[in-house]
């Protein structure tokens, strides 16, 4: 066997037993797990290792000087209306003039719902049972129709669900969008190591890699030619969101007018936490700069504090919904030399891998660490940044857990709330229970209406109003 000097840059690393098997292996195993370990680079995981593993208690995040981050309030709240409408009108002319693409990541793995394919499959309408991609596709569909305009759509998968992912909207003609505009493309890929810093195999002739988070998107839309595109076709801003969230306003034209009246790399939207240990990051500020703390990272004193109001001090809960601009993408993503890099994050995870003879072991207990980043890490290198305040009920449901908060089931009442909120809006009652879910099922279809108002204008022009005692279907 010739030695790859890879392998011995592995060897020389202290990971050569990456290799131990490769003299058993065949060409083809050969050369996968060579174009694997190709991907990695040594000295970063020599140094996460030693920064966040093994000297996790030298490692503190910096909390000092933490102030809770400033927002433009929502109208329905203290908000000034008419810089709201004036807001709105600049993201519409955006919309009409081409600028504007919507972006998904959609790149991870899904465990916390126990469902084994791409998470962007899973069937969440109450009626229909569409899959989330075809809600969100739904959705760009519906304001394409309302500002006359193409909105292209960015789509990050990772190795793990790309080919399921593109061959599930093959199969399903994109729903409706036409294929040219919908763009795939994979993010990046981390080795997850173990406590004394080997690099885990999952096979005799593979590594254990795993995605490198949604804050990979932001190289990963460099390096796969997403922002040539952009540049291509005169797109100036991305509507950022994450797969698990059919509630979200895939296109929200305030969201992006703020943005460009203040010309912003990144932005983001908040709620009002809805309780102290609510999972959302939190917005503050920290000197200049605005930045997002994750709910795990939170201290407790912090997370409970309160104001003289007894209103929770770090209130401004972070939904993951961001607008960000091609330019910023470019600088943080770009590779340049003084490009600036996001931080990994480690996470203690149950990692399938092999033992000493090459036998597969399915850990009852977290054996390993995989390394993140996070996208709203990137807020503090943004020169500008807006943050606003949207409303839960018609922007944020996510399906993260089989049973409980954030489940099937509360999405589905959550959608069905927002719907029958549009039927109330142009007057039709609807029956409710206690917590104002409607009693019979409603499910709109976003090319029906997507918000109140498109809502409205489709249900004036409706010649037969469907029977509201019976489930609604439109
Ligand atoms: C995220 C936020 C949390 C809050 C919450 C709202 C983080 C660390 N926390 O929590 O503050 O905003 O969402 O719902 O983000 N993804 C990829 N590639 C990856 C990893 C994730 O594309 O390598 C995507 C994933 O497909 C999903 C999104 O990122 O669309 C969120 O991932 P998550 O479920 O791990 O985030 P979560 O719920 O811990």
């Amino acid at each position: 066997m010739t030695q790859s000097p890879l392998i011995e840059q592995f060897t020389n690393a202290g990971q050569g037993h990456v290799f131990q098997f490769f003299g058993t292996l065949s060409t083809e195993e050969q050369e996968s797990l060579l174009a694997e370990a190709a991907e990695i680079d040594l000295q970063e995981i020599a140094t996460l290792h030693r920064t966040l593993v093994a000297g996790a208690e030298a490692e503190h995040q910096d909390f000092s000087g933490l102030e809770p981050a400033p927002y433009i309030a929502h109208p329905s709240q203290v908000g000034n209306s008419a810089s709201w409408d004036e807001a709105r009108q600049a993201g519409e002319a955006a919309l009409r003039n081409g600028s504007v693409a919507a972006f998904v990541v959609a790149g991870g793995q899904g465990t916390r719902l126990g469902y084994d394919k791409p998470k962007g499959l899973y069937p969440v309408t109450p009626i229909r049972q569409k899959s989330l991609f075809q809600v969100f596709a739904e959705k760009v569909r519906g304001a394409e129709n309302t500002y006359e305009t193409t909105i292209p759509w960015f789509i990050m998968t990772s190795h793990v669900n790309h080919q399921d992912t593109v061959d599930f909207f093959e199969s399903n003609q994109h729903f409706g969008l036409k294929s040219e505009q919908v763009h795939f493309f994979r993010q990046g890929r981390m080795p997850a190591i173990d406590t004394s810093g080997k690099i885990l195999l999952s096979s005799k002739s593979s590594i254990a890699m795993s995605p490198d988070g949604h804050g990979g998107s932001l190289r990963a839309l460099v390096r796969s030619g997403a922002t040539q595109v952009m540049e291509e076709n005169n797109i100036e801003v991305l509507s950022y969101f994450q797969v698990d969230n059919p509630l979200i306003k895939v296109i929200d034209p305030a969201f992006i007018g703020f943005h460009l009246q203040n010309q912003a790399g990144m932005s983001s939207k908040m709620i009002p936490k809805a309780y102290a240990e609510e999972k959302v990051g939190v917005f503050c500020t920290q000197g200049n700069k605005t930045l997002v703390i994750e709910y795990s990272d939170l201290p407790e004193d912090l997370m409970h504090a309160t104001d003289e109001f007894g209103q929770l001090k770090f209130l401004s809960g972070s939904i993951a919904i961001h607008v960000l601009s091609r330019d910023f993408i470019i600088q943080m993503g770009g590779g340049d030399a003084s490009a600036p890099s996001l931080p990994l994050h480690r996470a203690n995870k149950k990692i399938p891998t092999i033992d000493a003879d090459g036998n597969a072991v399915s850990p009852a207990e977290p054996n390993g660490i995989k390394f993140e980043m996070f996208v709203f890490d990137a807020l503090p290198f943004s020169d500008h940044t807006v943050t606003i305040e949207t409303q839960r009920e018609s922007d944020f449901s996510p399906v993260k857990n089989a049973e409980g908060l954030d489940s099937p089931k509360t999405c589905r009442d959550d959608q069905m709330k927002e719907f029958a909120s549009w039927l109330e809006n142009v007057g039709a009652k609807v029956a409710t229970d206690n917590n104002g879910v409607p009693l019979n099922s409603i499910e709109v279809s976003p090319l029906f209406g997507y918000d109140a108002n498109s809502f409205a204008t489709s249900w004036s022009q409706l010649a037969n109003k469907p029977d509201l005692t019976e489930s609604i279907d439109l």
